[in-house]
């Protein structure tokens, strides 16, 4: 491939629990920029996996009556299973428990011991498992985990330690001259507050349980569970392994996708193990926020969950994608409801989208016996208008991209996709059919289904299925096949004399009371 590189990638998910709506919701989203970057031209890598590693999973697995390795091999398919059900284009899937992991994992230990970065301490303190993090006493709140207010367990014992005590100063100085390192900005003072009060030196490995990466100068040793979940980020290109070629084009990581939970392992620990190994830090890390359901956090624990799958049966992929995207502000919490999902698909899908291309399918049919009439030869300043809008598109989906403002990128779709509606009510072409006037009738078709082969391009970075199947129903070629977007999407691009076909709804109104 050529074009630019462009790396993304996902957290890689703890096999303790199935994948749910917050896990689906990053993925979706990591899912819809390399979509579209691969329509910008750029040679992308989709990342996500598995963090298959820790005593967590290792408790879970005991309570199964399982060893780690078959239970984790046991869950990973239900991963699997739910990014292929959810349309998630990932080139690349890791789990940590793969041989190209630990090999990677050692390498870079082995780096870091050589280089004098590592020292052996005692530690003395407690651990939550369920977020697999150390906390100093003080840290505690009346006892508990600060993050999750569940049991901690204390633990003594003879642990490796990083020094990333002496990276406080250099991290204030990458953050202030990578000033995109940490978006968005509420997330970048959060960071930058915390390493200003000073950073004490971590412990990476751990001796109490196995099931980990074992240090390769320390065997009794095995590493820390989060540092090893970071490292899949090199690792799954090739770092440490015998062929860095992929490393080489790939890293830095453009962007990794992560929930505001998981921030400071991200933008903190892990630029400062990366500049002890001499590697450049990851370009960007977006922190997006919780999805609430009657505002709070969904969790297994709460009872709250409502499963992906359920979801997709009831509103179809494409729906599922576009409410997550387009109904919360990417960055910021958001609460999500089954009466805002419905409204958002009757309003947005079923009446704007589909009710467009339906109707526009079954005119172009109907009067003009289900062929793409030609360009006309001189527009109309309605027509004119709505070129405006479609000329417009490109860029302003651009900026709200480059910010991942879905929201923004989705609403400046539907600026045309509305423009397009009122277009046809205006334009009536079924007053134009009675009257004779074949000219204006196949002018103004010509138009509006331009405008819907455009629109369709830019849903399909969220809405890849129907997308692909609008242009089918226009007899255009593979939508995903698309690398110049830009330039696909300049004004005239529907061909004459292609067999446009009606088919059924994209989105059959769904009735509240179902
Ligand atoms: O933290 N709303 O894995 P994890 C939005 N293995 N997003 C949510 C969410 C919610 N209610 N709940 C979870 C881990 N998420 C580590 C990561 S990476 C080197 C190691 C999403 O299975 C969000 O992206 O607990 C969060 O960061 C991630 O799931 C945590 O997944």
């Amino acid at each position: 491939m050529s074009g630019n590189p462009f790396y993304v990638t996902t957290p890689i998910y703890y096999v303790n629990a199935e994948p749910h709506l917050g896990t689906a919701y990053t993925t979706i989203a990591a899912d819809a920029l390399a979509r579209y970057r691969r329509m910008t031209g750029h040679d992308v890598i989709f990342l996500t996996g598995l963090d298959e590693h820790g005593q967590k999973v290792a408790q879970a697995a005991e309570e199964h009556g399982t060893s780690p390795q078959e239970w984790v091999d046991a869950i990973a398919p239900k991963f699997i299973d739910a990014w292929e059900m959810l349309d998630i284009s990932n080139d690349d899937f890791i789990r940590t428990t793969e041989e190209r992991h630990k090999r990677g994992v050692q390498a870079f230990w082995t780096k870091l011991h050589d280089d004098g970065w590592l020292y052996k301490g005692s530690y003395e303190g407690w651990y939550c498992v369920p977020d697999e993090t150390y906390w100093a006493e003080d840290q505690l709140l009346e006892g508990k985990c600060p993050q999750c207010g569940r049991d901690v367990e204390f633990l003594r014992e003879e642990n490796w330690f990083f020094k990333l005590s002496e990276f406080a100063g250099r991290l204030l100085a990458f953050y202030e001259e990578h000033t995109g390192f940490v978006q968005p900005e509420t997330r970048r003072n959060e960071v930058v507050s915390f390493v200003q009060g000073g950073l004490k030196d971590l412990s990476i490995s751990r001796t109490n349980f196995t099931w980990g990466v074992p240090l390769p100068f320390d065997e009794g040793h095995v590493t820390y569970v989060w540092i090893d979940a970071l490292l899949n980020y090199i690792t799954a290109l090739g770092y440490g392994g015998d062929d860095a070629s992929r490393f080489e084009r790939f890293w830095p990581a453009d962007y990794h996708f992560v929930g505001k939970d998981i921030i400071r392992f991200h933008c903190v620990i892990w630029p400062a193990m990366l500049m002890a190994a001499g590697i450049e830090p990851p370009t960007s890390v977006f922190a997006h926020g919780f999805l609430l359901t009657k505002g709070e956090k969904m969790s297994k624990s709460k009872g709250n969950v409502i499963t992906p799958a359920s979801l997709v049966e009831r509103f179809g992929v494409d729906a599922y994608r576009y409410y997550f995207l387009r109904d919360v502000a990417f960055g910021q919490d958001g609460s999500i409801s089954m009466e805002a999902m419905v409204q958002r698909y009757n309003g947005d899908l079923a009446n704007d989208w589909g009710n467009l291309c339906s109707r526009l399918f079954n005119m172009t049919e109907k009067y003009l016996g289900g062929v793409t009439p030609s360009a006309p030869a001189q527009d109309a300043d309605a027509d004119e208008t709505l070129q405006a809008l479609a000329g417009f598109l490109p860029e302003k989906y651009e900026a709200a991209m480059a910010r991942l403002d879905y929201a923004g990128a989705l609403e400046a779709v539907w600026d045309l996709i509305k423009g397009a509606n009122r277009y046809i009510e205006e334009q009536a072409p079924w007053n134009l059919a009675k009257e004779g006037d074949d000219a204006r009738l196949a002018a103004v078709l010509y138009t509006a289904l331009e405008a819907v082969r455009i629109a369709a391009l830019f849903t399909a970075p969220v809405m890849p299925a129907t997308s692909a199947e609008v242009w089918r129903r226009i007899g255009l070629g593979d939508i995903a096949a698309v690398t110049d977007i830009a330039a696909e999407a300049a004004w005239g691009g529907l061909p004459a004399g292609s067999a446009v076909t009606k088919g059924d709804p994209l989105y059959p109104r769904i009735y509240e009371d179902e």
